[in-house]
Formats: C-alpha cells, structure tokens, sequence
C-alpha cells in the first residue's frame, strides 16, 4: 500500500531554490515531477530507492537527509567543485571529510546553502552497496498473450511456436489466455501483430516467421520491414513484443534454431515478452503515474 516517501524543504528564497537544484544536478539526481504555479514552485528529486528511519539513541549525523550513494568519493569530488565553482570555496566548513561510521560504512556532510545539510554515504563493503536494478520476473501468471504466426515455411514455425505455446505454459500461463494468429507470411506479421495490439486486450505478442536467404526473393528488404514494422508496432503502443522471426542462410540452420541444436527462438521470445510485460508493470508502478494500463490486471 505504501508506494513512497517525500521530504519537503522550503527553500527560503529563490536564490536558495536555484542553488539547490544547481547542487542536485551537479551531484547527480533525477530530476522527478516538479511543479510551478502560482503560490508555489517544486523541484523533486528522485533515488532509487528511500525509507524513513525513526531513530532511539544518538543520530550519527546533524543532516536529517541521508543519501546513500555507490561511489562516495566521486559525489565527494563532485560536491567539493561545485563549492568550488560556485562560491570559490577550497576547504570550505561547509563540507565535513569522509569519516569512517559505526555501521561499516563511509560518510561526509555539506551544507550548499545554509541551513541545508545533506549527508552522503555508502557501504565499505562494496557488494552490499551495490545498485539494485529493476528487472521483469518471469512469471506469466494472470498475463494474456497473442502469437502471430507466419505459415511461410511452416516446417519452421510450427516448431517455433511449439516453442512459444512451452514457454508460456511453463511459466503460468493459461491456455485460454493464448490466442494463436496465423498468417501467410514473414510479410504479415507486423500488420497483424499492429492490430492486435491496437485491440489493447493482450499483455504482450508474441512474432514468429522465418526467413531463408536462399529460399527467398528480396530477402533483405522482407526482412528489414518485418523487423522494423514489429519494432514499431511494439514503441508505438507500448506493448512488448517478443521478436521470434528468423533469418538464416539455410534451412538447415533454421531448423537448428527451431530446436533441434541451437535452442527454440520461439521459445526465447516468449520468455523476453513475459519478462518485458512484467518489467513493465513494475516501472509504471514505480514511477507512479499510469499506474498500470496494461490490460489483464495488476503485477
Ligand atoms: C514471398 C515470400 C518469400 C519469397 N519468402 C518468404 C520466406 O522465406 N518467409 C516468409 O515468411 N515469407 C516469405 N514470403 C511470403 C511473404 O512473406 C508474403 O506472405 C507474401 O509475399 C504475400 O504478401
């Protein structure tokens, strides 16, 4: 239920405003959605991740603002040519050295406007700070998906899209949640899988087809379209779309692709669009604005 955590600072004046985002944008933050009307004007900063630490005992800091950062001494050096470049400060009493803490960990303090303390700070142990990165899951539970299927080549696809109808299965999803779509060819799958995703009733889709060099006329400019009409399709509606369409040199290698030696790529572009519609819903969720327009349900 709990999503986030704000801090708010009256800056006190709008030189002091301009000096902290100055300050902040020196050292590195995102800038988040701010705002700017009539009575009042925001700048947000954004981490990755914050908490808010009630604390019984001694506060290791006089900053109530902790920020946690991976590479203390570069936000150092980046803190100290700001003071530099801003007020011609060298040692300034403005900014504490890095001292060791009592929870392994390094900090410093500095204070680019008065009144404004900031402390940085980072684990000794280089592992324990290391980012945390947002990554889809690979669950396919409650998604619903579509294949587009080319019949060119049939020999191929059909075992490709064995492959995808596996992956999906295997990793939660309902059978009734898949709808298979055939057509002719390599050429119309980026049509088809346009209008699907344009319905909006499917998580993600799923493209198969395969191109053979040798086997096929203007196998270049078939294949440069397909690619980028699926690509396409896939920015512009925000819907993920698994690329599973090949393009081999001979029908041999296109069978070893299909699963026979080298893996089923209907199979990996099945598990890349579960990991995408995943990866998507928790980076609307994190970002908080639409909350999460794709259809079928929440994360
Ligand atoms: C025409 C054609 C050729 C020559 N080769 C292939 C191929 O290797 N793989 C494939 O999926 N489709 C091929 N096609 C069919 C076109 O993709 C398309 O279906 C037809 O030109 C009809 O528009």
């Amino acid at each position: 239920m709990i999503k986030g955590i704000s801090f708010l600072r009256p800056a006190g004046s709008a030189a002091a405003y301009d000096r902290l985002a100055s300050f902040f944008g020196a050292l590195g933050f995102a800038p988040g959605v701010g705002w700017n009307e009539e009575n009042s004007r925001g700048t947000s900063y954004r981490a990755p991740m914050g908490n808010l630490e009630i604390v019984d005992g001694e506060i290791p800091t006089t900053a109530d603002v902790l920020i946690e950062v991976t590479a203390l001494d570069a936000v150092q050096w980046a803190a100290v040519n700001w003071l530099r470049a801003e007020d011609g400060i060298q040692n300034s009493d403005r900014m504490s050295p890095i001292t060791e803490t009592d929870w392994k960990s390094r900090m410093f303090t500095v204070e680019p406007v008065p009144g404004f303390a900031f402390t940085f700070w980072e684990w000794s142990d280089p592992v324990k700070g290391k980012p945390v990165a947002v990554e889809g899951d690979l669950s396919a539970a409650g998604m619903k998906f579509a294949i587009v299927v080319a019949r060119w080549n049939a020999v191929i696809t059909e075992r490709l899209l064995e492959g995808a109808l596996d992956a999906l299965l295997r990793s939660g999803a309902k059978r009734p949640e898949i709808e298979v779509i055939r057509v002719p060819g390599a050429w119309e799958i980026a049509a088809a899988a346009r209008t699907v995703a344009n319905l909006g009733h499917v998580d993600a889709i799923v493209t198969l087809g395969c191109l053979i060099r040798g086997e096929t006329a203007h196998y270049e400019a078939i294949y440069n379209e397909v690619a980028r009409g699926i690509g396409q399709s896939q920015q512009e509606t925000e819907i993920p779309h698994g690329f599973g369409v090949l393009t081999c040199e001979t029908l041999e290698q296109a069978l070893n692709r299909a699963g026979i030696k080298a893996g089923n790529k209907g199979f990996e572009a099945a598990v890349a669009a579960i990991e995408m519609v995943s990866l998507k819903r928790k980076l609307c969720q994190s970002d908080g604005t639409k909350a999460n327009q794709v259809q079928g349900g929440g994360a």
